[in-house]
Formats: C-alpha cells, sequence, structure tokens
C-alpha cells in the first residue's frame, strides 16, 4: 500500500511528482507513458477511467488530475515542508483554488497549443497560425499575473505553496520558452524561483533520464 503515482515525468505527471518531492513522500512510480496500452486497460482504468495520467493511488483512494492531486497532497501532507506547501487558512485554501482553477481554465489549453505548434510537433504539423492566436489569448492573463509577481514574491504573499507549484507548472519553463517573455519580467523571476527548486531540478533529471 501506500502511495503510487501513475505517470512518467515526461507527461503532466511531472506537476505531482514535483509535489511529492517537495513534501519528501515515499512512493512508488509507474512511469506510464501517453500511447501505452496499459492506459487503456482495466487495471488502470480502475485508477482512472479516463485511461490518462496523472493518476494516484494512496492507500486504496484513487483519483486524477494533476493540479486536483496537488491539492489533495498538500492537504494530507503539506505540512511535511517548512514552510508548509499548504493554505494556512479557508481564505488562503480559496485563493489556492482561485490559481489552480485559473491556470487550468486560462492558461493550460493554449500553453499547451504554443508549446505543441512550437517545439512538440514534427515541422510538417506545426500550424503557427494556431501557436500565433494562442500566444495572444494568453497576453491578459499574463500580463494580470505579471502585477501581482511585481508585489508579492509568491501568489500567496511571501512564501512558497502549492499555489504556484500548480501554476508554474502549466507555465513550464518549456512552454514559457516558446513565448515571448519580454512583458512579463517578474513572471520570469517567479518562475524561475519556483523552477530552480530542488525538487523542481530532482524532476527535470527524471525527465531527461526517461522516467
Ligand atoms: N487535465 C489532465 C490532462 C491529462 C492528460 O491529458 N494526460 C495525458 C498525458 S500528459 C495522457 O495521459 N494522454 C493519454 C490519452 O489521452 O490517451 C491533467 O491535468 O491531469
Amino acid at each position: 500500500m501506500g502511495l503510487t503515482i501513475y505517470g512518467t515525468a515526461r507527461s503532466r505527471t511531472a506537476r505531482v511528482l514535483w509535489m511529492a518531492k517537495e513534501l519528501g513522500l515515499a512512493f512508488e512510480h509507474v512511469p506510464l507513458a501517453m500511447g501505452d496500452a496499459a492506459l487503456k486497460q482495466p487495471p488502470f482504468l480502475k485508477v482512472n477511467p479516463a485511461g490518462r495520467v496523472p493518476a494516484i493511488d494512496d492507500d486504496g483512494f484513487v483519483m486524477a488530475e494533476s493540479l486536483a492531486i496537488n491539492l489533495y497532497l498538500a492537504r494530507k501532507y503539506g505540512d511535511r515542508a517548512s514552510p508548509s506547501l499548504a493554505p494556512a487558512s479557508l481564505e488562503e485554501e480559496a485563493k489556492v483554488w482561485q490559481w489552480s482553477s485559473w491556470a487550468m481554465t486560462d492558461l493550460e489549453g493554449p500553453m499547451n497549443h504554443i508549446h505543441l505548434h512550437r517545439n512538440l510537433f514534427p515541422p510538417e504539423k506545426r500550424d503557427p497560425k494556431v501557436a500565433e492566436s494562442a500566444e495572444a489569448q494568453v497576453q491578459r492573463p499574463l500580463t494580470m499575473l505579471n502585477s501581482i509577481l511585481a508585489d508579492s514574491a509568491y501568489l500567496l504573499g511571501e512564501r512558497f505553496t502549492v499555489a504556484d507549484l500548480n501554476a508554474a507548472s502549466v507555465l513550464s519553463a518549456s512552454r514559457l520558452s516558446a513565448i515571448s517573455m519580454a512583458p512579463f519580467p517578474h513572471i520570469t523571476d517567479w518562475a524561475k524561483r519556483c523552477h530552480e527548486r530542488p525538487a523542481a531540478v530532482a524532476v527535470q533529471a527524471m525527465r531527461e533520464a526517461g522516467f
């Protein structure tokens, strides 16, 4: 029993692995990848009926969705980090939900399109118009984020929390490398602070090693 994390670090599972490493959790890692037949077979479909990673099994409690898993792990184990990654009050918890749902609804789709059409797809599959239109779409949310980070080191104030981990996961270093960041210097500084944390660097090493 214990915690099992399903998904390779080369997928959105990197977000959950980052959280687990921040918290110093012991876990079993099952590095399923996109395209693996096992994703669509009954044993894994019992963990995530959507047949996608990341997913976790925490002592028999199963769930999916990267940012939601991180909210759960932060709530259950957040105090294992010092300072805590968990919200310290109802108001902080509400802000954590706010930033996580904002990242998923306003940034995840367009940032993924930019990354696919500028970095990941083979040249013949890339459509510059899709990337341009997605980059135009993220200007407003990124302008807002930049203005918040002008006055605050992290999203809830002076300490790194699950709100930063979730938002910085959606704004991964490779995704940010595909857009012009000149108008957003405070996001650049914040993202660097987040992505240079030892737990994030450890997950990057897992990605590079193919896990
Ligand atoms: N919103 C989900 C997206 C999960 C997702 O799209 N996972 C991809 C890998 S990054 C996957 O498992 N794709 C396989 C498939 O869709 O068949 C999350 O954030 O966890």
